[in-house]
C-alpha cells in the first residue's frame, strides 16, 4: 500500500512517517500538485500555525487539487491542522487567504478558564460507527495539543467529540474523508491502530450513527532523561542531586537514552522529555548524537517527545549566525514534538520585562509563530530564597511558606537560574512564567533545584504560585519519591502533568505503579486496564 504524504514543511512529520512505515506501507511525498490528484490515499499531518500552513498551501498551489481530490470523495486523513484545513477559515488566520473549505464551518480558539493550549490525553465520544475505529476500545484516549478547534456548521460530519470544559468536535468524517484534531501518531498503540485501519480498509465509509461516551482528560506522567556526555565521551542518561550529577568525581550513568525512552514508552509514560543538560556549552546543531537520539527514539516511541538544552541564537567562530528557529527546526525534523528553552528564556524574559516591548525576534516568539505555542516549553530551574518579610524582596513574587528558613524566615521567593543552576539571576519564577506566556510559550516545565533528586515530594508552594499566575499548562517536576507524591501534586495543585526522573531510572517506582495508584485515588489517567 502506498500512502501519499502531504508535508508542507512544518512540525514533526517524522513520527507520522515512522508510524506508516512500521505498519508496512510505503510513503510517497507530495512534490507537486499532480501528486495530490494521483494519490491512492492521502495523509495530511499539520502542526503549528494555521496562517503559515494556508500561506504555504496557497504558494504551492495545492488548494485547488486538494479541493478536487476531496470533492471526489477520495480517501483522506487530515491530522490536526490537516483537518482544520478542510474548513472555511480560522480565527488564527487574519490574512484572508483561501482555505480548502470543503466542510462548512470555521476554526475557533478555546474559550475556557482551563489551560490553553489543551494538551494531553483525552477521551472521545463516538458519534458514528466507522471502520477507522474498528478494534479500538471506545474508552481509549488520544493525544491532543491545540489551542483552536473546529466548529462544523453541519453537525452530521462529526465523528467524535471530546470534553474540555465544553464538548468540541474532535474528529470528522464524510464518506472517505477523515480528519482528527488529535494526533494518532502520538497516541501510542491505539493511534497506530487507527492509522492501520485507514491504510488497510478499502471501504472507510461510516456505517451508522451511534452515541458512545468516552473518558475525560488525563493527568500526564512524564519520564525525564537528563542527557550528557560522560568523561569517556559516551552519551548517557544521568541524574543529579540538586543538579549535581557527579558521584565520586564521575558523571552518574543511569543508562542509554534511546533504550530508556523505549522502556518508558512500553511502561506507559504519557510523554518523554530529553534534556541535554550541557547544551548551554555547545551549539546543538553541532551535537549530532542528540539529534540521532531523537531520530532513533521516534522510530519506536509513539508518544510526544520534548527536547531541551542549548536552544538559542548562536554565532560560531567563523562568524556564521544560526537562529534558535533553525535549531528547533532540526529538532522537529528529527522527531521532536516540542522544544524546551531554559537559560535563554530567562534572558529573553528579563529583556522583555525591562523594555516592555516584544521584538518578535526572541527564540520564544519565533518558534511559537512558526510551530505554534504548543511546541514551545519553558524549562524553569528555580531555587528557593528565604526572606524575613515581603519587604526584603519587593521586586519579586514573595509567598508565605509553611517550611520556614534556617533563620526561621516565614517567606520565600523562587530565584531563576541559568546554565544548569550554575548562575542565579535577578528574576523570580512567577515573573519568568508570565513573561514567557506573554511572548508565546505554550507550557511551563517547572523544576525545583532544592527538590531535585531528593525524593521528598514536589514543591507544592512553588507549583501553586506559578500555576495560579499563568493560563498555560504547568508540568510539576523535581522531588518525586513515591506514588503518593504524584497524587499529592494533582490534588493540591492545578498542575496538568508531573515529571520524574530518578525513581523511574532506578526502578524504585515503575510508571505502572504510579498510574495504578492514581487510578485507585480516582485521578483520571491513561492506560491502566
Ligand atoms: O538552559 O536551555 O540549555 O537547557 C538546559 C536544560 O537542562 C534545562 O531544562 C535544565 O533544567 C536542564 N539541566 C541543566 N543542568 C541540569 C542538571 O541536573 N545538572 N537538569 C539539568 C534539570 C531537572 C529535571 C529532573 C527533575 C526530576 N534536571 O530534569 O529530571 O528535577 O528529577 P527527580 O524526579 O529525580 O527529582 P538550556
Amino acid at each position: 500500500m502506498k500512502i501519499t504524504l502531504l508535508d508542507y514543511g512544518a512540525g514533526n512529520v517524522r513520527s507520522v512517517v515512522n508510524a506508516i512505515e512500521k505498519l508496512g506501507a510505503q510513503i510517497k511525498p507530495v512534490t507537486r500538485a499532480a501528486d495530490i490528484l494521483n494519490a491512492e490515499k492521502l495523509l495530511f499531518p499539520g502542526v503549528g500555525n494555521y496562517q503559515s500552513m494556508i500561506q504555504i498551501l496557497n504558494e504551492k498551489k495545492y488548494i485547488q487539487p486538494l479541493r478536487e481530490y476531496l470533492q471526489a470523495d477520495q480517501p483522506f486523513f487530515g491530522i490536526c491542522l490537516g483537518m482544520q484545513a478542510l474548513f472555511e477559515g480560522s480565527e488564527e488566520d487574519f490574512s484572508g487567504r483561501e482555505s480548502v473549505g470543503v466542510f462548512k464551518g470555521r476554526v475557533k480558539r478555546f474559550k475556557t478558564d482551563l489551560a490553553v493550549p489543551h494538551i494531553g490525553w483525552n477521551g472521545i465520544n463516538l458519534k458514528k460507527e466507522s471502520p477507522v475505529f474498528d478494534g479500538i476500545d471506545p474508552d481509549s484516549k488520544f493525544y491532543f495539543v491545540h489551542s483552536y478547534h473546529i466548529v462544523p456548521e453541519d453537525e452530521s460530519v462529526i465523528l467524535t467529540t471530546t470534553d474540555y470544559d465544553y464538548e468540541f468536535a474532535s474528529s470528522v468524517q464524510k464518506g472517505n474523508v477523515i480528519g482528527t484534531q488529535f494526533h494518532p501518531e502520538k497516541s501510542g498503540s491505539v493511534g497506530i491502530k487507527l492509522l492501520e485501519n485507514f491504510i488497510y480498509t478499502t471501504d472507510l465509509k461510516p456505517r451508522k450513527q451511534i452515541d458512545i461516551k468516552g473518558k475525560g482528560l488525563s493527568k500526564r506522567i512524564i519520564a525525564c532523561l537528563d542527557v550528557r556526555a560522560n568523561d569517556q565521551g559516551d552519551l548517557v542518561v544521568t541524574k543529579g542531586d540538586q543538579y549535581d550529577v557527579r558521584e565520586k568525581g564521575d558523571v552518574r550513568n543511569l543508562g542509554r537514552p534511546v533504550e530508556l525512552a523505549k522502556r518508558y514508552y512500553e511502561e506507559g509514560a504519557d510523554e518523554i522529555t530529553f534534556l541535554n543538560i550541557t547544551g548551554f556549552r555547545d551549539f546543538p546543531l553541532k551535537d549530532m548524537p542528540m539529534i540521532k537520539v531523537l531520530e532513533q527514539t521516534s522510530r519506536n516511541v509513539f508518544v510526544p517527545l520534548t527536547i531541551g538544552g542549548g536552544i538559542r541564537d548562536y554565532t560560531d567562530s567563523n562568524h556564521v549566525t544560526y537562529s534558535s528557529l533553525e535549531v528547533a527546526a532540526q529538532y522537529f525534523r528529527s522527531g521532536a514534538d516540542k522544544i524546551s528553552i531554559g537559560s535563554d528564556a530567562v534572558m529573553i524574559a528579563m529583556e522583555y520585562l525591562k523594555t516592555g516591548k516584544k521584538t518578535g525576534k526572541s527564540a520564544i516568539e519565533q518558534i511559537s509563530r512558526v510551530y505554534g505555542a504548543q511546541a514551545v516549553v519553558i524549562s524553569v530551574d528555580p531555587k528557593r530564597v528565604y526572606v524575613a518579610s515581603p519587604d526584603h524582596a519587593r521586586d519579586h513574587h514573595v509567598i508565605p511558606t509553611q517550611f520556614p528558613g534556617p533563620d526561621n524566615e516565614q517567606f520565600c521567593w523562587y530565584q531563576c537560574t541559568v546554565q544548569g543552576g550554575r548562575k542565579a539571576m535577578d528574576l523570580d519564577a512567577v515573573a519568568l512564567a508570565k513573561a514567557c506566556q506573554d511572548l508565546g510559550a505554550g507550557e511551563i516545565l517547572l523544576n525545583c533545584i532544592d527538590k531535585d533528586g531528593t525524593n521528598s515530594g514536589f514543591d507544592l508552594e512553588l507549583i501553586n504560585s506559578v500555576k495560579n499566575a499563568v493560563s498555560i499548562p504547568v508540568i510539576a517536576s523535581s522531588g518525586a519519591g513515591c506514588e503518593a507524591h504524584f497524587c499529592e501534586v494533582f490534588t493540591k495543585t492545578g498542575a496538568e502533568a508531573a515529571l520524574a526522573a530518578g525513581i523511574f531510572h532506578r526502578r524504585q517506582v515503575p510508571i505502572e505503579n504510579v498510574k495504578a495508584y492514581l487510578d485507585r485515588e480516582n485521578i483520571e489517567i491513561r492506560g491502566v486496564k
